[in-house]
């Protein structure tokens, strides 16, 4: 089954729970065993975050490590073509919209597109809204959504939908201190028909549980496995997602 139909079927049964890792941030063994706890509590699908500076062996050894643990969907965000590997079972396919260096939006997806369509490999489009506080470095190169400009985050958002990208992903990035409001989940949500991804700060069961009240179809977590504890701290994000 291919992912885009994988998500269809969770979004339709509710709401889908994504546990992101940045293989920058551990070893491929202990990204394996995340995953593993990841899978086990009840997360729908792995999403391995391509970062700038990754290398190749990294991403290569950190693959395997999840693939042998775990089965659920590995899905893979690159960041260009500097370090790819196509035992995923799709990718994910960004455009930073609100980016002001074009290598966000789309430079850094040219280098991989063709690539990626001579691989036959599962791509879902995807349209990135970075909402403030955003990421630590690089953000003097996008024009962050402020928390409060409800309607320039619903502009982005339809704007996706009309270049017909097949989700909208509200990113909080993972310093923010908070999840995205939840008046501007819900302002987004108004206005567009795909659905919508929300991810950054999501640290807490009541977290999760704003997040997915206020419209979000799918939430991505990441920090949360990163510390100790994070085996009952994913389940009750699970399970605030899940009941
Ligand atoms: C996913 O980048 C985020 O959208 C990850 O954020 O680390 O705050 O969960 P957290």
């Amino acid at each position: 089954m291919s992912i885009a139909r994988y998500l269809r079927e969770k979004i339709n049964g509710g709401t889908v729970h994504i546990t992101l890792i940045d293989p920058m941030k551990q070893s491929p063994e202990v990204a394996g065993r995340l995953a593993l706890t990841a899978q086990e509590v009840g997360s729908d699908l792995i999403l391995v975050l391509g970062v700038s500076g990754l290398a190749q062996r990294n991403l290569l050894d950190t693959t395997i490590s999840i693939r042998e643990k775990t089965s659920i969907p590995l899905v893979y965000s690159p960041a260009g073509a500097e370090a790819l590997c196509f035992s995923f079972d799709a990718f994910l396919f960004s455009c930073l919209l609100n980016s002001r260096n074009a290598g966000y939006t789309c430079g850094g997806q040219s280098q991989a597109a063709v690539l990626l369509k001579r691989m036959e490999v599962e791509t879902i489009p995807v349209g990135l809204v970075m909402i403030e506080p955003g990421l630590k470095t690089g953000d003097n190169n996008i024009d962050l959504v402020p928390r409060d400009n409800h309607w320039q985050a619903a502009g982005y958002a339809a704007a996706a939908e009309l270049f017909g990208m097949s989700y909208v992903y509200l990113e909080a990035g993972p310093n923010s201190a908070q999840p995205i409001s939840v008046a501007m989940i819900r302002a987004v949500k108004k206005e567009i028909s795909i659905p919508l991804i929300v991810g950054g700060g999501i640290r807490t069961a009541v977290d999760a549980r704003r997040v997915r009240q206020a419209g979000a179809d799918v939430v991505v977590t990441g920090t949360v496995i990163e510390n100790a504890g994070y085996r009952e701290r994913l389940r009750s994000i699970l399970s605030a997602l899940k009941d």
